[in-house]
């Protein structure tokens, strides 16, 4: 048993939906969990005009009954609200209008590629689904992973530590409650200096009509040694979820643990040495290799973060080409956001819910949530998992 996920939807449609497959029967959502997430990932200083617009609540059409999973494909929609002032335009059927088509691709982003494969002359119909929008139905397919994970004792979280050149001192001692109060930063940063040049940054190079981009990290806490496999590269978990982080809008690059600075250290100053002892079992004093080993994961935290260039639609807009005249011109100018870091971070941390949770499944099967906490059970059992 695996767990599996698709979304559909497009920006400025009637709405998204989600459907997640290979969830146990059983399992105990609660309602107000997922949409918190929804409103997490709303937040952040730095969204443009559209979250004034959107509310988003899940609303599961299958799957679940009176607040437990059925172990069938569970299905949820996100409405959005910006579709009646759209529906002319973004309407599923034909419409009496004269629809203006978009033909001024920007540079970043995937209305030219998009266009050009699709054979499209109207880029809308590329970026209304390239659009960061899909996001939504990401987080509420990731708030039913994390209640999974809950239930077998793993967390996930996420904070900003860096947008544009802003940066926030890195820390090695994080546990699951230092990230209780943070939403209430408006960067989701844990640096309470860094959160105010991050918010002055972005501020600031808004007036210049830029955009920002930056770095989150997620870490995921409870983990037990083996999750992923060493055998087939299609199985190691940390391909997984390096194609799962840059599959987010955006993403560029990701590393896991200290892997860009490890690079240039000696042996001797890249691993993390092996410990046991009886009160505390298997252990290691450090955590470069933030969780993953082979492959696999070690049991200590996964630490894994991802790099976010600006947003590719710029209020100042680059140098671009007409499609259908083939003449100069500026990229298209639409309402946007200033940086969507913090966002991004949430989103982070669905997509590594997601890999983890599928991940679990295939490692410990079970058609409801008490076969899989008794295969869970045995596993930490036979390996003398400790914690
Ligand atoms: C987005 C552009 C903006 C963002 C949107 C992603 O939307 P609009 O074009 O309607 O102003 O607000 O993100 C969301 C709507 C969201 O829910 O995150 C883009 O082009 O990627």
């Amino acid at each position: 048993m695996t767990l599996r996920f698709t979304t559909a939807g497009e920006s400025h449609g009637p709405g998204l939906v989600a459907i997640v497959e290979g969830m146990p029967a059983g399992l105990e959502l609660d309602r107000e969990a997922l949409d918190l997430e929804m409103a997490r990932r709303q937040l952040g200083h730095g969204r443009g005009g559209r979250m004034k617009i959107e509310s988003d609540a899940v609303e599961v059409r299958s799957g679940v009954r009176h607040g437990r999973t059925l172990g069938s494909p569970i299905a949820v929609l996100v409405a959005n609200r910006d579709y009646p002032n759209w529906e002319e335009r973004m309407n599923p059927w034909p419409v009496n209008a004269q629809v203006e088509e978009s033909h001024l691709p920007r540079p970043g982003h995937a209305d030219l590629a998009g266009a050009l494969k699709f054979g499209h002359s109207d880029v809308r119909n590329v970026l209304e689904r390239a659009s960061a929008r899909e996001t939504a139905a990401r987080v509420a397919a990731g708030s039913i992973a994390k209640g999974f994970l809950s239930a077998v004792g793993v967390s996930v979280h996420s904070h900003v530590i860096q947008i544009a050149s802003v940066g926030a001192p890195q820390r090695d001692d994080l546990t699951p409650e230092d990230f209780a109060d943070l939403d209430s930063s408006p960067v989701r940063c844990l640096d309470a200096a860094a959160s105010e040049a991050m918010v002055r940054e972005i501020d600031r190079l808004r007036k210049e009509n830029e955009s920002l981009g930056g770095k989150f990290e997620v870490r995921a806490f409870g983990l037990v040694p083996g999750i992923g496999s060493h055998v087939s590269w299609s199985e190691k978990l940390d391909g997984r979820l390096a194609q799962a982080i840059c599959s987010i809008q955006s993403v560029k690059g990701v590393s896991l643990g200290e892997a860009w600075e490890v690079a240039g250290r000696p042996g001797s100053e890249a691993h993390d040495e092996i410990f046991w002892s009886e009160e505390r079992g298997w252990y290691r004093e450090t955590n470069r290799a933030g969780g993953l080993e082979g492959g696999m994961t070690n049991g200590e935290p996964l630490v894994v973060q991802a790099a976010i260039k600006p947003i590719s639609t710029l209020t100042q807009p680059l140098r671009s080409v007409d499609t259908e005249t083939k003449q100069p011109t500026q990229a298209m100018r639409e309402r946007t956001d200033s940086t969507v870091v913090p966002a991004a971070a949430v989103v982070g941390e669905a997509m590594v819910a997601l890999v983890l949770a599928a991940a679990y499944r295939e490692k410990f099967g079970g058609d409801h949530i008490d076969d899989v906490l008794a295969a869970l059970s045995a596993y930490k059992e036979r390996i003398g998992w400790r914690r």
